[in-house]
């Protein structure tokens, strides 16, 4: 059986349940709690040398990279088939799974330098926050999330969120307005992937970055809520009081981050 060793509410680990639940794949769960750790223990770096979620082990198989593991799991011949056959649209939904690197990098800014870093001046001393930080095996996440905390939104890592981000929704907008879904008619493996990352901007209160100018990503978040492998893999692990508590939060850094971002837009 598929095992899945996940974060509860790791954009990249909801991925690949959502994953899970459009091809109706049974697993075995393996939670990993990111804020105590757990991700550093020797055992788990064994299976994910950079010490992150998710990682899906099939046997002797081990799987990293949230995107492959959606391709794999496509290609083990259960439930309805997501990548297209068409080799034009195989390639389109391609395309979409390369970006998720760039989409994740920015998402994590985009948590880190806002909510995420208030939660955490707010609850840990500085020494416990560098503590944690340095037992993260990836120097380059060490300095990247050291800056996060320390700069905020004044980060230059923001910039770089800014231009993923624009790219990733100038993108979706034009897709979106030939038909319903990434690819068009059809639901598929590129809208799996893309759900948990625009889901997080929204439940931190940043719908402002696509309400107005690309309309369409906030009517496929909505059309994508309503799918069943939405509730299994993204509201079973997210409480509602968490995602109030980073909606109030967020609501007190968007003017700031709003007017950042039109500032980006213009230039
Ligand atoms: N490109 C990787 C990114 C994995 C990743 O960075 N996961 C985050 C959670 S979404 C994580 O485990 N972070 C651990 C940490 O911050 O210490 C993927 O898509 O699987």
């Amino acid at each position: 059986m598929l095992e899945l060793y996940h974060g509860a509410t790791s954009v990249c680990s909801s991925k690949v349940r959502i994953g899970l639940g459009e091809k109706g794949l049974d697993w075995k769960s393996h939670p990993i709690n990111l804020a105590k750790g757990e991700q550093n223990t020797p055992d788990y770096l064994l299976l994910n040398p950079k010490g992150v979620v998710p990682t899906v082990v099939d046997g002797d198989l081990v799987v990293v990279e949230s995107s492959v593991i959606l391709e794999y799991f496509d290609s083990l011949g259960t439930g309805p088939r997501l990548m297209p056959e068409d080799p034009r649209d195989c390639a389109r939904a391609r395309v979409w799974l390369a970006r998720c690197i760039d989409v994740h990098a920015a998402i994590n800014t985009m948590t880190f330098s806002t909510v995420g870093r208030s939660r955490i001046l707010a609850s840990v001393t500085p020494e416990g926050s560098d503590a944690s930080i340095q037992r993260m095996p990836n120097p380059a996440a060490r300095t990247k999330r050291r800056d996060l905390l320390k700069n905020g939104l004044e980060s230059l890592y923001v910039a770089d969120a800014f231009f993923a981000l624009r790219t990733l929704f100038d993108e979706m907008q034009k897709a979106l307005e030939r038909g319903p879904w990434l690819l068009g008619e059809d639901y598929s493996l590129a809208d799996t992937a893309l759900i948990s990352y625009v889901d997080r901007l929204d439940r931190l209160g940043f719908s402002g970055l696509w309400d107005s100018r690309t309309p369409q990503v906030g009517r496929w978040l909505t059309a994508s809520r309503a799918r069943p492998s939405y509730q299994e893999g993204v509201s079973d692990y997210a409480g509602d009081a968490d995602t109030d508590s980073m909606r109030a939060v967020g609501a007190m850094i968007w003017p700031d981050l709003q007017q950042k971002w039109e500032r980006f837009l213009s230039l």
